[in-house]
């Protein structure tokens, strides 16, 4: 490479910008889309040399990948933090090395100052009280007795998901009868939709944190020989394709978008970052929201 071009070698003797990106895991298929757009993004021939490690949801493996970023000298370091709290020591050692941060997907919460030069992705509370709208919209006034199924337990989206639909409903007759972590997967919102179908016999509506969750719960109201869409109506967050299907399909009721391909506002934040120039500390992510219809008409063209 030319010598003189001033470019970031990141310690990799290359022109090619090295980051090191701690994921969550592999729990839902939000997640796996998310992480399609990253590896499809930070490329080498987009100019990366990308990094990556699955944290399997625990956080101690994101610290622990992060520190190796750290001591390998990356050029930036993201990741998208399982939980909210639990980060100061590590974003300290990233600030004191002089690697910039960006948070992807999920925030959290730091008294460490300018510990990230960004967070991109959606509004959780926005996207809890779209759906809590639709719900007060559909059912208010039919005494609704309403169970959710919630994310990750300390996990910005369960933490705001659940703030912001209980927002929504309040003023209705929704009742929320029940509440419960199946996180984020579809085993866990299976096994807890059977819980709740033990301990209730009069729920109206499911409210799951994601599609995941919600297409578990549809495999436990079948079970159990009830329609689900019909007699337990359901509404979900994502809106990935086994998701969108299943609302095609009339068995979930409406789902609110979490867009998970956020590869490219990424790859935008870390070569400005690299280049010195400034990047907005907020990049918020856009999401619809589909019902029925619009699932049908969405289906054909959707990435993931
Ligand atoms: C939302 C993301 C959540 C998805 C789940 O941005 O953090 O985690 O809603 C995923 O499907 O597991």
């Amino acid at each position: 490479s030319d010598a003189g071009d001033g470019g970031s070698d990141g310690g990799s003797g290359s022109d090619l910008i090295s980051v090191g990106f701690s994921q969550v895991g592999a729990e839902s298929g939000w997640r796996s889309a998310n992480t399609m757009s990253i590896k499809d993004t930070l490329t080498e021939e987009n100019g990366f040399e990308l990094s990556f490690s699955d944290a399997q949801q625990k956080q101690e493996n994101q610290i622990s990948a992060i520190r190796n970023y750290i001591a390998q000298g990356m050029d930036v370091i993201a990741f998208s933090p399982v939980v909210e709290t639990g980060w100061d020591a590590v974003l300290e050692e990233a600030k004191g090395a002089g690697i910039p941060v960006v948070l992807t997907d999920r925030a959290v919460e730091t008294t460490v100052d300018d510990a990230y030069v960004s967070f991109i992705g959606s509004d959780f509370i926005e996207e809890g009280a779209r759906a809590g709208e639709w719900a007060a919209e559909q059912y208010d006034g039919e005494g609704y007795k309403v169970v959710e199924l919630q994310g990750t337990t300390g996990s910005a989206p369960a933490i705001d998901r659940q703030e912001g639909f209980a927002g929504a409903i309040e003023g209705t007759d929704l009742e929320m009868i029940d509440s419960q972590t199946g996180d984020f997967t579809r085993d866990g919102g299976k096994k807890v939709m059977e819980g709740f179908l033990t301990a209730h016999d009069d729920i109206d509506l499911v409210f799951a944190h994601n599609d995941d969750m919600g297409l578990g719960a549809i495999e436990a109201i079948e079970a159990a020989g009830l329609k689900p869409g019909e007699d337990i109506k359901i509404i979900t967050i994502d809106g990935v394709k086994d998701g969108m299907t299943a609302l095609a399909d009339g068995k979930i009721n409406y789902i609110v978008e979490c867009n998970p391909l956020l590869g490219p506002d990424l790859a935008e934040v870390i070569e400005k970052t690299v280049a010195g120039d400034a990047v907005d500390a907020r990049i918020v992510t856009q999401d619809e929201a589909f019902d029925q219809e619009g699932a049908k008409a969405a289906l054909p063209d959707r990435q993931y």
